[in-house]
């Protein structure tokens, strides 16, 4: 399987919770490297902007709201699928349907406080990572 790199968020909520030591640690012992990290608090702008794609969506205010109420911690994820391994780890949207001993059922309230952010498909993640990052290519070399 091909070294990926993806886009990970701890989310204000996580952040809050003191928990980016315990998420990372999920990643690491999964067998991914970070390649790339910053703690930031989003403008609505940046937060607007990253979650375009759910702009018509019904919860885009509240997403938004939630995104900017306090730091996220950033990072860029690699190894071997590293994309979907991100996802599996993280679990499903709403905490409440995520398998147990994921990052959700372990750490998330609700399905907009959600702890974690995580690429879905090789595109997106092209796209977050140089959001975030600019100029860091997708492809680890
Ligand atoms: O990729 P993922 O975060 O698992 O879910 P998306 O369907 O892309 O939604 C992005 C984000 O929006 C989700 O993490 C929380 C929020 N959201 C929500 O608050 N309520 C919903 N019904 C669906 C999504
Ligand atoms: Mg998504």
């Amino acid at each position: 399987m091909a070294i990926e790199r993806t886009l990970s968020i701890i989310k204000p909520d996580a952040v809050a919770k003191n928990v980016i030591g315990q998420i990372v640690a999920r990643f690491e012992g999964a067998g991914l490297k970070v390649a790339a990290a910053k703690l930031v608090h989003l403008s609505r702008a940046e937060a607007e902007q990253f979650y375009a794609v759910h702009a018509a969506r019904p919860f885009f205010k509240d997403l938004v709201d939630f995104m900017v109420s306090g730091p996220v911690f950033i990072q860029v994820l690699e190894g071997e699928g590293a994309i979907q391994k991100n996802r599996d780890l993280m679990g499903a949207t709403d905490p409440k349907k995520a398998a147990p001993g994921t990052i959700r059922a372990d750490f998330a309230e609700s399905i907009d406080a959600n702890a974690v952010h995580g690429s879905d498909a090789p595109e997106t993640a092209a796209v977050e990572v140089s959001f975030f990052f600019p100029g860091m290519n997708v492809y680890a070399r």
